[in-house]
């Protein structure tokens, strides 16, 4: 019985673990109009690849052109990471699932993993450059 017990309340420990991140995440889903992030489907005129390893992207600055249509692909090297920008409506790109956008307000925006991957997870930043 007690064993039970302490199962239960270790599977109610993961669940608030859970919903803590998720409580994050959905802060920047729908923030608005004016960000000039589209998903736009399939067809990209231009590639980027990101590549995600604890607890780093393999560079501090990745550079795509306005008003392009960009395919950006993430790809984990160990573990599972994610990416999200924040300043673009909380954009989200998933390991392996190539996320074609069209950007078209020049500017930086920095980007954060969001898959809490370890402890160096909130080091996991580097930077969109729209020119
Ligand atoms: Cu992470």
């Amino acid at each position: 019985m007690k064993k039970l017990l302490l199962i239960a309340f270790m599977m109610t420990a993961a669940v608030l673990v859970l919903a803590a991140c998720g409580g994050n995440k959905s802060d920047n889903t729908n923030t608005g109009a004016g960000t000039g992030v589209e998903e736009t489907g399939t067809a990209a005129s231009a590639k980027v690849t990101i590549k995600a390893k604890r607890y780093e992207f393999d560079k501090p600055v990745y550079t795509i052109k306005k008003g392009e249509s960009t395919e950006i692909t993430l790809k984990s090297e160990d573990g599972v990471h994610g990416i999200e920008i924040s300043d673009l409506n909380g954009l989200k790109i998933d390991s392996d699932k190539p996320t074609v956008v069209t950007i078209n307000d020049p500017g930086e925006y920095e980007f954060h993993c969001d898959i809490m991957c370890g402890s160096g997870h909130s080091k996991m930043i580097a930077k969109l450059v729209v020119e």
